[in-house]
């Protein structure tokens, strides 16, 4: 797995794209940003055994080098279930697709407003929603919403933000204190941060969950949190 060090040297003026470079490190920058990340596919695997249904559809939407989305297919092993991984960067749906190429998932490089679900019973979305401009967040819930069976769910992992200003800064450097123990120095830590602003929105748990509900799920709660970083399950 090849090291992230984009933010080592250069000042990056424009924001963060997922790139050729970012693709290239992908697995490590995750692995080394996101507390909790290697647990969140855990569960996802766990969670796709338990809510699969068979001969149904399974989305990993915004699936970058299809970790989840490798995940959904070893849960739903077995279901005769399709898998459908969605990302609209094209470096890293290209990557994606060589390392799955022996595995029986389909890659599409796509904008996932414009994903077709239909027949679902799993669609995924972790660490992704963050990045979709938020006016467009409640009518993509509400369309995952529509495309799910019955007993059908949606697995929503997210940065987030608290509503108290204290709380929020306390979390934030927790999870600064994270990135310097996973090796990122202050300066890349202080890059990165610039680079993702007004890239990156995170919401309240409150939000999500009021957002969930409005977009028609009957029931969500947070199963996992680390600092600010959570994700949450809602059943249709
Ligand atoms: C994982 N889920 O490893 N349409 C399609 N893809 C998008 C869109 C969009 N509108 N917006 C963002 N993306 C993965 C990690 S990373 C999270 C997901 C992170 C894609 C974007 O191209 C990128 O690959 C991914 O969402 C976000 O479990 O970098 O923090």
């Amino acid at each position: 797995m090849s090291r992230d060090a984009i933010y080592t040297s250069e000042i990056h003026s424009n924001g963060f794209t997922f790139d050729d470079k970012v693709a290239s490190v992908f697995a490590d920058m995750i692995g080394r940003s996101v507390p909790g990340y290697g647990q969140t596919l855990q569960m996802v695997e766990l969670l796709a055994h338990q809510y699969a249904q068979h001969g149904s559809n399974l989305y990993d939407l915004g699936c970058s080098l299809g970790a989840a989305t490798m995940a959904l297919s070893r849960g739903a092993s077995g279901k005769s279930c399709s898998i459908i991984g969605v990302d609209n960067s094209p470096a890293m749906v290209e990557r994606c697709q060589e390392m799955l190429k022996e595995e029986a998932v389909t890659i599409c490089c796509q904008d996932i407003l414009e994903t077709d679900i239909k027949n679902g019973s799993v669609v995924v979305l972790n660490f992704v929603l963050q990045f979709v401009d938020k006016n467009e967040r409640l009518n993509l819930l509400r369309r995952i919403y529509q495309g799910l069976n019955p007993g059908g769910v949606l697995i929503l992992s997210e940065k987030i933000a608290f509503e108290d200003a204290d709380e929020n800064l306390r979390q934030i450097e927790l999870h600064e204190a994270f990135k310097r123990a996973q090796g990122y120095s202050d300066m890349e830590i202080s890059r990165k941060r610039t680079a993702l602003e007004d890239v990156l929105i995170p919401e309240t748990l409150q939000a999500h969950h009021a957002r969930l509900k409005q977009a028609g799920f009957s029931s969500s709660h947070t199963w996992f949190q680390c600092f600010n970083f959570a994700s949450m399950i809602a059943v249709k």
